[in-house]
């Protein structure tokens, strides 16, 4: 038995001659592309929006207002990146003989040419199956890596959007064509039952708007009846969706405890109160949304003492960043700065009730913080400590 040459094995590998359907073509690839560029294109804005809430630099003046901009811009996050999920499975489908194209071997130059594009296709594809993979992981709350979902997040997203503008640049003369020309292939009408492109794009347009819609209903209250797909459909104690609970974060012992005091800290001050006395404070009602990184919103009706005059009573005056320290002792986000601005507004609560019952444990009883446009990871729950420095 003589073993198989290179040459035999070349022959088995399919040529991009060998896909007939008449349904792939570059007119198809175009349209489904410019939806798919659309898509990630706000994805990458309002991730990008996402990460400056975050961070909060200095140079930025964000504050609490408008109170809904942090649901909105990470709820159309999240849908535009489900909604991307079709949009590049259909786009990869029409491409995928291109895989298959021999290297050139007439000159030296063209080969270069040939593996830079490659290479730069090769990036784009890599790092958009990398950033929809690892957002629907994390929609799903469900961290199976060891490195920052945040970070890594955020550094593949540079390299899919520079890697697209690459892209399109280097196509736009093939996409223009491709729009002056009709969407079906030439030849289509000799085979009347082939599906046809107009069909699959389609198809994609509706796969991602269904895709959407059976989200959606995790931050859009009207579309809740349908949205089977949605990770968190508005179920939980005191019909809020519960992040972490109390027992996963370490905090279900302190929390309960009938000695718990909460600090207040300005400076050297030191005021301490139980929750009996936060009771007797001058109590305000608001109506704000927890909105998750994770794409979840909900709004509920909160009650509380606004932070602003919690921290009058230890001396504190506004125009200071607040630290809050909870009583959590497992895991991240037991720590949240707010920034001066948020705590001058009298909506920032520091919460007793949610909805007109007393917090849950899980939703952060004794108290926690609520304040309007935050990400949901700063919203902290099981509040211990308020600490201003002088
Ligand atoms: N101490 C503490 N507070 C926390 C968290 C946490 O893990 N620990 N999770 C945050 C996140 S990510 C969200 S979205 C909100 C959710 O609040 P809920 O569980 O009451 O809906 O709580 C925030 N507060
Ligand atoms: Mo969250």
């Amino acid at each position: 038995m003589r073993l198989p040459t290179v040459e035999d094995i070349e022959k088995r590998i399919p040529r991009p001659e060998d896909f007939e359907s008449r349904a792939r073509g570059t007119e198809l690839t175009a349209r489904v592309g410019t939806a798919l560029g659309i898509a990630f294109g706000i994805c990458f804005l309002t991730g990008m929006w996402s990460h400056v809430q975050y961070t909060q630099p200095g140079w930025l003046p964000i504050g609490p207002q408008p109170t809904q901009l942090y649901r909105l811009t990470q709820g159309t996050h999240v849908l535009s990146g489900i909604a991307a999920i079709p949009l590049l499975l259909v786009k990869l489908w029409s491409v995928f003989p291109r895989l298959f194209i021999r290297p050139p071997t007439s000159s030296a130059r063209e080969l270069v040419i040939e593996v830079l594009e490659r290479a730069s296709i090769g990036a784009l594809v890599g790092s958009s199956v990398f950033m929809l993979a690892s957002g629907l992981l994390n929609i799903a709350q469900w961290y199976p890596w060891e490195f920052s979902f945040r970070r890594t997040h955020e550094a593949v997203a540079w390299v899919a959007i520079g890697s697209l503008i690459v892209h399109i640049a280097v196509k736009l003369p093939v996409i223009q064509r491709a729009y002056t020309a009709s969407i079906e292939h030439p030849e289509a009408h000799l085979d009347p039952d082939a599906i046809s492109r107009r069909t699959v794009l389609r198809g994609a347009l509706a796969a991602a708007g269904l895709a959407v819609v059976l989200t959606a209903g995790q931050t859009v209250p009207f579309l809740r009846r349908f949205s089977v797909f949605a990770v968190r459909d508005g179920q939980g104690p005191q019909g809020l969706p519960i992040n972490r609970t109390a027992k996963a974060a370490g905090a279900a012992e302190a929390a309960q405890d009938p000695a718990f005091v909460l600090e207040v800290v300005v400076g050297d001050r030191t005021v301490t109160l139980d929750r009996d006395q936060l009771l007797a404070l001058p109590q305000r009602t608001h109506r704000l949304p927890i909105a998750c990184v994770e794409g979840w919103s909900r709004s509920a009706t909160w009650t509380g003492p606004a932070l602003r005059d919690l921290l009058a009573l230890a001396g504190g005056e506004p125009g200071s960043d607040v630290t809050i320290r909870s009583l959590q002792t497992r895991g991240a986000f037991g720590v949240s700065r707010l920034p001066a601005a948020y705590v001058e507004d009298y909506r920032t609560l520091l919460a007793l009730e949610l909805n007109g019952e007393t917090l849950s444990l899980d939703h952060g009883y004794p108290c926690r913080i609520i304040a309007p446009n935050r990400p949901g990871v700063f919203q902290t729950k099981w509040v211990q400590r308020l600490e201003v420095k002088a």
